[in-house]
């Protein structure tokens, strides 16, 4: 019998086998998270983490949903917290996108009938909308939280966004600033521990990053027009990181007839580990807001 090939570990050196997991279409094992309702479940929720991050950052918001029998379900992006592939660099975004396909495939494989929601903060938001538009059919309706959209204006200049691309191809690697976890959120205990994750990635981000990033955005910007599902987003006015202006833009292109913008006039970007009255504002929103999309809950129906 020949030998097996070594078994494949973690980052942090925990072999995948004891761990969920998928095997993505490049061979790279993701780390998985299942949250299952205590009921028998009457939608699946898919959570797309956002750059730098990790998928068990979402343990409240989707514990939250479980406890309406919700079955939520995630994975570490490539080259994010406890899945394969060199820390944040990714040769496409679409890879992104693919996967979280795979993964909903196979989860509603597991699950025929039940309907789907999407739900991404920031760069993940920006995966949601691009695995949405790639499959306008699949889903009953999709959450954003403060969702990457457009560019910060300062940010991407066109002689800026000329220069990244130039760039990118002497000095991939190169790597810009990091961000500042203060104007992330007003909550020093949620800075603290966002600071202090071993998961995420505190390094700066990479030029080669920066180009999908903006390859992602010229893709949503064609791609808004063709969304139709419900849609509940969630945006603060001060986000530094990703401009409200793209939530207006989403809300004023896309042609879903069901689309629900809920803006904090002072929260700043991680509106879901923010002052505990936005975090839990920004829960209780998310709640109700997708228990009114299952089957069988009539609200928005009445006359
Ligand atoms: C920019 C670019 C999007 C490096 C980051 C308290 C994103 C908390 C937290 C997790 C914020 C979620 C979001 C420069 C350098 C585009 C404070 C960059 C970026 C990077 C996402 C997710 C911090 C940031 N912060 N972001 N988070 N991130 O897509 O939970 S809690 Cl990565």
């Amino acid at each position: 019998m020949p030998e097996e090939s070594s078994p494949r570990k973690t980052p942090q050196n925990v072999l995948y086998q004891e761990l969920p997991h998928i095997v993505n279409a490049d061979g790279q094992y993701l780390f998985c998270r299942y949250w299952k309702p205590p009921a028998a479940p009457r939608g699946l929720v898919f959570v797309a983490h956002g750059a730098g991050e990790h998928c068990c950052r979402y343990d409240d918001l989707a514990q939250m949903l479980t406890d309406i029998n919700f079955f939520v379900f995630a994975h570490d992006h490539v080259g994010h917290g406890q899945s394969e592939g060199d820390r944040m660099i990714v040769s496409d975004f679409h890879v992104y996108v693919r996967d979280s396909l795979q993964h909903i495939d196979l989860m509603k494989k597991d699950h025929p009938g039940l309907p789907v929601f999407l739900l991404g903060h920031s760069m993940g938001g920006a995966i949601a909308i691009l695995t949405a538009s790639e499959r306008p059919n699949d889903f009953s309706g999709m959450v954003l939280i403060s969702p990457l959209v457009v560019a910060s204006p300062e940010a991407a200049t066109p002689i800026k966004v000329f220069a990244a691309k130039v760039l990118n191809l002497v000095l991939p690697n190169l790597t810009l600033g990091s961000i500042d976890a203060n104007v992330v959120s007003r909550n020093k205990k949620e800075v603290d521990s966002y600071t202090t994750d071993p998961l995420v990635y505190h390094g700066g981000l990479r030029v080669s990053f920066v180009v999908q990033l903006m390859n992602a955005i010229a893709k949503i910007e064609r791609c808004l027009s063709k969304l139709t599902l419900p849609i509940l987003v969630l945006h603060g006015i001060p986000d530094k990181l990703c401009d409200i202006k793209g939530s207006y833009l989403l809300m004023d292109t896309a042609p879903s007839q069901d689309k629900t913008l809920k803006v904090y006039d002072e929260a700043y970007h991680a509106l879901h580990k923010e002052l505990p009255e936005v975090t839990s504002s920004v829960f209780k929103e998310i709640k109700s807001w997708l228990g009114q999309k299952l089957p069988g809950s009539q609200e928005g129906h009445r006359p």
